[in-house]
């Protein structure tokens, strides 16, 4: 039995992304859907069985992209330890990390935590990286 419309996730949306996870720290699933072609991404809060595009309240909506612009792929984790799942979206153009705020909305981090450049640092020449016991180290290179 086909419950996407009568669920609250029936979305014309054009998508190649999205994921599962409980955003709100209620127990039950919540869904984000990366969506391409400029379109604004999706975030389905799980209401008793009922979903409810939160997208733009939760900060996650991404609005005035251009057609070119889309998202490729998105995972969630905890990366700063406060046991709240954070969320990171792969896009056709910068990518974009969202920190989970106390389980009430999202806030765009990208910036600040360096995450995502679209540049890639220039190493130079000579550097090396190792891993030893879990550790990862460089060693500065020469000029
Ligand atoms: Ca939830
Ligand atoms: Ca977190």
């Amino acid at each position: 039995m086909d419950v996407t419309a009568e669920s609250g996730i029936g979305d014309p949306r054009k998508t190649v992304g999205a994921v599962w996870f409980d955003m709100d720290g209620d127990g039950d699933l919540d869904l984000f859907v990366a969506n391409q072609n400029g379109d604004t991404n999706g975030l389905f809060r799980n209401d008793g069985g009922h979903f409810v595009d939160v997208a733009r309240e939760w900060g996650v909506e991404a609005p005035r992209r251009s057609d070119e612009f889309g998202g490729a792929g998105v995972s969630v984790a905890d990366f700063d330890g406060d046991g709240l799942l954070d969320l990171f979206v792969a896009n056709y153009g910068p990518s974009a990390l969202y920190r989970n705020d106390h389980g009430r909305r999202f806030v765009d981090v990208t910036r600040e935590t360096a995450c995502c450049s679209s540049s890639t640092p220039r190493r130079r020449r000579g550097a090396t990286t190792t891993t030893t016991a879990g550790r990862i180290s460089t060693s500065p290179g020469f000029s």
